[in-house]
């Protein structure tokens, strides 16, 4: 049935072969990290926005077993509405194609798929990181290691407060994994403009960003990722009070419920959209769809850069 390649939507192989800009966008925050019916809705925005900033949108995903680079609006459909929809990191792609799953990808699994096929700028809106109890769960996700190895810039908003900020950062820089703000010094909390810590860089426009790409590409040293971390505008933010008390209380829910694992991270997304009534929803789509923004524009920098070097 299947030789397992890659499978490439028309538009985003088109793309790729006339070295057009493409942003690669994530498939889990659809099919786990937002609630029905708004994730399909806000799928298609992310790809809008994309296309709005001047570059071809490649969401990545997995479809009966076929891993697709640019799903059509049928299969992304597919993965916002089926039920039991696998959560795929780097490790899950094999065994899914094999098995014949639908699965969406997580930040590390897009990452390795957008980079394998060439794609240079990821758009999402968290990413993972260390757990709380990490210390003694060893949780940590595999966002981490396998950005350590990904040549992509990947544009966020840095991570959830769910997590261990700090020591995210700190494994984030014994992975050698780039971090640079935004127009910022100061690592975001995903809903919260500032997650607590300082950063030691910042870029002040796409082309900067643009340029660190080339210069990594360039010199050929550095494996890995480059975040961009793009807070949001102070006053776009969650209620920081409102924020801390959802937190606690998911903190404590997930606890109680026992849960852990990979079913993490959906559990406190999904106590957020709940507890919240709707104000993170809303907060979580700005969020995507500035990093969508962004990240296009970072995409049409890095590819008029590599025209002008002659690559
Ligand atoms: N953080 C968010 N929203 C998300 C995720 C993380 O704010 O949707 C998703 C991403 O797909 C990320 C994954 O790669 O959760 C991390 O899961 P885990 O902690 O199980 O590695
Ligand atoms: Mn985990």
């Amino acid at each position: 049935m299947t030789d397992y390649q890659i499978r490439y939507g028309a538009e985003v192989a088109e793309a790729l072969r006339a070295g057009r800009p493409v942003v690669a966008c994530e498939s889990t925050i659809v099919s786990h990290g937002l609630p029905r019916p708004d994730n399909l809705r806000v799928a298609r925005e992310i790809e809008r926005a994309v296309r709005d900033n001047g570059a071809v949108p490649a969401t990545i995903g997995m479809v009966a077993g076929e891993l697709v680079v640019g799903l059509d609006d049928a299969q992304l459909t597919r993965l916002a509405s089926a039920d039991g929809v696998a959560k795929l990191s780097v490790r899950d792609l094999a065994v899914a194609a094999a098995t014949g799953v639908d699965g969406a990808t997580t930040v590390a699994a897009t990452s390795a798929v957008a980079a394998a096929a060439g794609i240079r700028v990821f758009a999402t809106g968290g990413l993972g990181g260390v757990h709380r109890e990490a210390a003694q769960t060893f949780d940590e996700s595999a966002d981490l290691t396998t950005l350590s190895r990904t040549p992509i810039a990947v544009v966020c908003a840095g991570v959830k407060s769910i997590l261990d900020v700090g020591a995210t950062l700190e494994r984030l820089e014994t992975l050698g994994v780039a971090v640079v703000g935004y127009r910022s010094r100061r690592f975001p909390g995903f809903f919260i403009t500032d997650g607590g810590f300082d950063l030691d860089w910042s870029v002040e426009s796409p082309e900067q960003a643009a340029a660190v790409l080339a210069a990594r590409a360039a010199q050929a040293v550095q494996p890995g990722a480059l975040i961009v971390a793009n807070p949001l505008p102070p006053q776009e933010q969650l209620d920081p009070e409102l924020h801390d008390r959802t937190l606690t209380d998911g903190l404590a829910r997930l606890a109680a419920d026992g849960i852990t694992g990979k079913a993490v991270t959906p559990f406190l997304l999904a106590h957020f959209h709940a507890a919240t009534e709707g104000a993170s929803l809303a907060v979580n789509v700005r969020i995507i769809l500035r990093n969508a923004a962004l990240a296009a524009r970072i995409a049409v920098a890095a590819a008029t850069t590599a025209t002008g070097s002659g690559r």
